[in-house]
């Protein structure tokens, strides 16, 4: 009696912490822990075995055809060993929210106006400007040797995250589990970060349940997918760790060494808004993202660039619903490169724009700076 009891109440806690998740603002290590005395106390009343298998059964993954031919991949391919696989994914948590999300359609819905109104607000340009004094060495090391501009640097980290404020609040394994399982549209991509998020985690020695991201599994300051992550992010800090969760330092170099690996070409343009005339602009209006017209052929369409470009130029001509009516834009290489960190013109667009404001508010917070120390003096 004594022992069905408490295994009653083991197995009724956890669906209460799986189902429910209760404790998911405690931070892991103490849900662990938690769990793990629910465990022991269990084990030692009911043989191991039964114990285990309870714990399988209680697993939203674990024991699935699909899932076990996935922890066969990765003990094959990656050798990893299976225990600790299975220990991980029994943890893993099927989230309604990220299936939902994902399933609604979110900027593409939106017109220019109003998507630009989300990221260029004085309250994001001004907590940019403070992001970029905080970080001003760093920012300045690394545009010196990467060659990204700081600016672009801030404003993508502004734009992906409100500067480190919104990273997203579900636990990555979770995210990546329930789309690569449960969301067949794009299991196969889902299923692919899964893999590349086990192997970050062993390469990085990083707890996987302590990583959070978005309902996608986008990670950290700069909402690296994990994939992107063991390609790009780079540790800047000295402590072989690439802590993109935590460090503005190592989320800037990151970001930094993203861009230089896509081709950022220091000192090159990124869009330029044009002014329209004639009857033929409209034809050359182009929804991609690579320039793929000669910048003289645009021109001879009616569109006049207020800049000077090399001649032999491409550029991406866009036409995109202003508040004060069609905007034509004209994109140029570093703006396709942008559009590797999220392929959309729009973000590519309010990235730029963040960064121009930004830049031109912090010079303005700097040269204010001088004044008052020289006042000071004098
Ligand atoms: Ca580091």
């Amino acid at each position: 009696m004594y022992v069905a009891v408490l295994v009653f109440v083991r197995t009724l806690s956890l669906l209460f912490l799986n189902r429910y998740g209760y404790m998911k603002n405690f931070p892991g290590v103490f849900r662990r822990m938690f769990r793990g005395g629910l465990l022991m106390a269990a084990v030692v009343a009911t043989p191991v075995t039964w114990a285990l298998a309870q714990e399988n059964h209680n697993s939203d993954y674990l024991g699935r055809q699909d899932v076990d031919a996935f922890i066969d991949e990765l003990v094959t391919e990656h050798r990893f060993s299976r225990t600790e696989l299975e220990d991980i994914l029994a943890g893993a948590e099927r989230s309604e929210r990220a299936l939902e999300l994902i399933s609604r359609p979110a900027e593409g819905t939106l017109e220019w106006k109003d998507y630009r109104k989300i990221f260029i607000t004085p309250e994001r340009i001004a907590k940019g400007v403070s992001f970029w004094e905080e970080n001003a060495e760093t920012l300045a090391r690394v545009e010196q040797e990467l060659g990204v501009p700081a600016n672009i640097i801030v404003a993508i980290i502004g734009v992906e995250t409100y500067y480190g404020r919104q990273t997203g609040g579900f636990k990555v394994l979770d995210a990546l589990t329930t789309l690569g399982f449960d969301f067949p549209r794009r299991g196969e991509f889902f299923r692919k970060e899964l893999k590349n998020f086990l192997l970050l985690a062993r390469e990085q020695n990083l707890d996987v349940d302590e990583l959070t991201g978005s309902y996608a599994g986008a990670m950290g300051i700069p909402q690296f997918m994990p994939s992107s992550y063991r390609a790009y992010a780079v540790d800047y800090t000295g402590d072989q760790q690439a802590n993109i969760w935590l460090s503005d330092e190592d989320a800037i170099a990151s970001v930094a060494n993203y861009l230089q690996k896509h081709g950022w070409k220091y000192g090159s343009g990124v869009a330029v808004q044009a002014k329209v005339s004639g009857v033929k602009h409209e034809q050359i209006v182009s929804s991609g993202l690579k320039p793929d017209k000669k910048l003289s052929l645009v021109q001879k369409a009616g569109w006049a660039v207020p800049e000077r470009l090399p001649k032999s130029s491409k550029v991406l001509a866009m036409k995109h619903e202003g508040s004060a009516g069609a905007e034509y834009w004209v994109g140029l290489h570093n703006f396709y490169v942008i559009t590797r960190y999220n392929r959309s013109q729009m973000y590519a667009l309010a990235v730029y724009q963040l960064s121009r404001e930004v830049k031109d508010s912090y010079k303005r917070s700097l040269a204010l700076q001088k004044q008052v120390a020289k006042g000071k003096q004098g």
